[in-house]
């Protein structure tokens, strides 16, 4: 009597399940795979844990460097580069950028006031970007996309499922009689080795740091946030 009476509850759970999943609308099974997301790469902070700068004062660097954020379709990203400093100088600085003791002209404190002068990073030191003056753009060595802007450290994306998010920090350290020093080159690519599936980028919300070994130059860490703001 009792294996009886559990059968037919089986029986009734099973006939539900059936009612369930027929009352499920078609589409919403079927995958749109072809949605492009708009995601935004946010850097927070920049470290140089090792600085050797070989000058009066060694232990900070007069630095320009770009936050690179890409996908495997870069042709959807043209602006795409965050830029920091002077991008190579090599024709001069403008006069605002200053000339004060001659192996740190140029370069301003951190939370500078002057667009397009060269950054003075002090090693162990953490520098919000939030106060670093910034622009956007869609390469290094390319044009600002518009005016010095501070308080947005961040490039907007737009990525498709099976897309991979790479990001990339280059860093150099100005010399005014002999060449500039690569302090640092790392990247870090997001997504694993199929790329984000549509369930993953739909909600996205990771981050990761780059950071690179210590080159005799430098070292460098660059936090940063990968955030799906919705459709692009
Ligand atoms: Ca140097
Ligand atoms: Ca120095
Ligand atoms: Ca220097
Ligand atoms: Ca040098």
């Amino acid at each position: 009597m009792k294996m009886k009476t559990s059968f037919s509850a089986g029986v009734s759970v099973l006939a539900l399940a059936k009612t369930i999943l027929s009352a499920v609308p078609a589409q919403a099974v079927i995958r749109p795979i072809n949605t492009e997301f708009l995601v935004r790469v946010q850097y927070t902070s920049l470290t140089m844990n090792e600085i050797s700068d070989r000058w009066n004062d060694n232990n900070d660097a007069e630095v320009y460097m770009s936050l690179e954020a890409n996908t495997s379709h870069p042709e959807n990203n043209p602006v795409d580069t965050l830029k920091m400093g002077p991008w190579k100088p090599s024709g001069g600085f403008p006069d605002y950028c200053g000339n004060n003791d001659g192996a740190d002209e140029y370069a301003d404190p951190w939370g500078y006031e002057h667009q397009g002068c060269l950054v003075e990073v002090e090693q162990g030191k953490t520098h919000s970007l939030y106060e670093a003056l910034m622009c956007r753009s869609n390469s290094p060595d390319g044009s600002c996309q518009h005016d010095w802007m501070r308080y947005s450290p961040s490039v907007l994306l737009k990525v498709k499922p099976g897309d991979r998010i790479k990001v990339r920090l280059r860093a150099y350290d100005y010399d005014r009689t002999s060449a500039d020093d690569k302090l640092c080159d790392g990247s870090l690519t997001l997504g694993g080795a199929d790329g984000f599936t549509y369930l993953q980028l739909k909600n996205l919300q990771t981050g990761g740091v780059i950071s690179t070994e210590y080159n005799g130059e430098g070292m460098c860490s660059v936090p940063f946030a990968v955030t799906t703001l919705g459709p692009a």
